[in-house]
């Protein structure tokens, strides 16, 4: 499994699955995207990106210090790296926390460096994810996914290239907590609430 190799895990915790699968692989995620750096994009309120930089097709440094990761969807990926634009250091943040991620790591290098952080059981924790010697290989778009045992929630994502160029995703599919249908449910019960609290006052 090639697939499977393309990044190695470091001390991962069991509460957060870390799986893997080449752009190509019939097992990479599908579906619609949360964000994908487009121009028509809207970013979720509860999420949020910074530092880095967004280059889409043609922009200035794009093949010199930035490849548009395989496997893409739209013209524009977000770029982390020591040279400017970018800078060396992006992060990702969830405000509710998320129960799942997955995102594309285009040309995954040894110098990329992915830390998460989580919450289980009332304490915080950081995962760190490394490229491998697949060493920028423009070829190759991998799919990182991250899951949370039930109860465990992701809160942010840190990338880092400093050493060198560059750290390239696109492709974020992220399930927020508490879900959209929660929120549809808890209005839904507030909405009941509401209601029984009025008749009780006629
Ligand atoms: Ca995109
Ligand atoms: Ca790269």
């Amino acid at each position: 499994m090639a697939s499977a190799m393309a990044l190695c895990a470091v001390a991962a915790q069991a509460v957060v699955t870390e799986s893997v699968a080449l752009y190509t692989d019939p097992a990479a995620p599908s579906g619609p995207l949360t964000y994908g750096f487009e121009a028509s994009d809207v970013l979720p309120a509860w999420l949020s990106f910074s530092g880095g930089y967004v280059f889409s097709d043609g922009d200035p440094g794009v093949g010199v210090i930035t490849a548009k990761p395989p496997g893409a969807e739209g013209a524009s990926w977000w770029s982390i790296g020591p040279s400017e634009p970018q800078t060396p250091t992006g992060t990702v943040n969830f405000a509710d926390g998320a129960s799942s991620v997955s995102f594309l790591w285009g040309s995954p290098d040894t110098y990329n460096e992915l830390s998460y952080t989580y919450t289980s059981g009332g304490a915080s924790f950081v995962n760190t994810v490394l490229g491998t010697s697949l060493d920028g290989d423009r070829s190759v778009g991998v799919y990182l996914t991250l899951t949370a045992t039930a109860g465990d929630v992701i809160t942010g994502l840190t990338f880092k290239s400093s050493a060198a160029n560059a750290f390239e995703v696109d492709n974020f599919r992220v399930t927020s907590v508490p879900e959209p249908e929660t929120y549809a449910l808890m209005l839904a019960g507030l909405g009941v609430m509401v209601i029984v609290a009025r008749r009780r006052r006629l």
